[in-house]
């Protein structure tokens, strides 16, 4: 006979029934659990899966806009650009720190992306061919973004939720801006109408995916929804990203690459069959520029091991000087 597993009864061997009743009761009363409280470790090692793989996003979503910052068209854009790129490396840094109020260390958690053990998003693994790339990025991959994040900034785990709050009012920046170019360009010339439509036929796929397979193929939603940590599914999510963002992307005047799309009587927008072939292939690292984003977070990593050895140095002198 199996026995079920933590991942599935949230219940590790050594806790009691009564911990899970305290500590669930806590939830139901919308209380947030903080770092040094009790915790079921099924509770911490979804919160460290999730957050760590959520900063590893992060740092690796740099990448395909950073790509654009010397070909940025316009002073403008440019600037724009610069300070939404390091916005995500500040949203690295704190979710690297919520992280590490769980007990998960900086050197554990990179090495973990680096390894290729960590997910990171799928999202990030698609190329960036021409500048309204960066539009549709902005639009459709920080419009999903939000939606989710909107929904653990009510989280029951109180860093990662105070982190989302302050996450999710930069990531407002990043939609609009990616909104606003993507709107001028469909209202362009010719090319640049072109350049548009081609982002989004190439774009709306994978931030369909993002958000996470299907509800019944979800295998950590359970745990995740029973203790607070997710408040809407994934589909729940995607229907929302999509009820908001068809209509403005028509509006636009571009076409949604999907032949299904059609609303129902509810108003909803209900989208034709997901490719999650294409979506595992991707997170697996067989399609898409996953050995090129890893690489160039080990040269970044690499690159870096002079101020690690400078800050320990200091760290050490320090020390020393405070023992005498
Ligand atoms: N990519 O059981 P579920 C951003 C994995 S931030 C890769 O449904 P869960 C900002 C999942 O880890 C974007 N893997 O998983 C920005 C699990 O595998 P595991 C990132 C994925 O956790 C914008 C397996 O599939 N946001 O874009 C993906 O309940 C622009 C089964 O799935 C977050 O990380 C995926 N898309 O739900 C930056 C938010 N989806 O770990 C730069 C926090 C699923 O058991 C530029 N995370 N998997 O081996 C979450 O909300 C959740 O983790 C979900 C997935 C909803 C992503």
């Amino acid at each position: 006979m199996t026995h079920p597993t933590p991942a599935q009864t949230g219940i590790t061997p050594g806790e009691t029934a009564e911990q899970h009743a305290h500590f669930e009761a806590r939830i139901a009363r919308g209380e947030k659990i903080e770092a040094g409280d009790w915790m079921p470790a099924e509770y911490r090692r979804q919160l460290i899966r999730m957050i760590s793989q959520h900063a590893h996003s992060e740092v690796v979503g740099m990448l395909p806009e950073g790509e654009w910052i010397t070909r940025a068209p316009s002073l403008k854009r440019k600037t724009i650009l610069m300070a939404k790129v390091q916005d995500e490396a500040g949203h690295g840094q704190y979710l690297y720190h919520a992280a590490e109020t769980l007990g998960a260390t900086r050197e554990d958690m990179l090495q973990a992306l680096l390894s290729g053990k960590a997910k990171y998003s799928s999202i990030f693994n698609y190329p960036t061919h021409t500048w309204a790339d960066v539009g549709m990025i902005g639009w459709l991959v920080d419009g999903a973004a939000i939606k989710n994040q909107t929904m653990l900034a009510g989280c029951s785990y109180g860093p990662y939720s105070r982190a989302m709050v302050r996450i999710c009012s930069e990531e407002t920046f990043h939609h609009k801006q990616g909104k606003e170019m993507i709107v001028a360009y469909a209202q362009g010339t010719p090319e640049q109408r072109a350049m548009a439509q081609d982002a989004l036929n190439r774009w709306w796929w994978p931030a369909m995916m993002m958000l996470g397979p299907h509800d019944a193929d979800s295998p950590n939603s359970g745990v995740l929804t029973k203790w607070g940590i997710k408040l809407k599914s994934n589909d729940e999510v995607r229907q929302e990203f999509i009820n908001e963002h068809v209509p403005e992307l028509m509006e636009a005047g571009l076409t949604i690459p999907d032949p299904d799309l059609h609303q129902d009587e509810h108003g909803n927008w209900r989208h034709g069959p997901i490719h999650w072939d294409e979506f595992w292939a991707v997170i697996r690292g067989e399609q898409g520029l996953n050995k090129e984003r890893l690489g160039a977070r080990q040269a970044a990593h690499d690159d870096g091991a002079w101020v690690r050895d400078a800050l320990q140095a200091y760290t050490d002198r320090q020390r020393a000087v405070a023992a005498d």
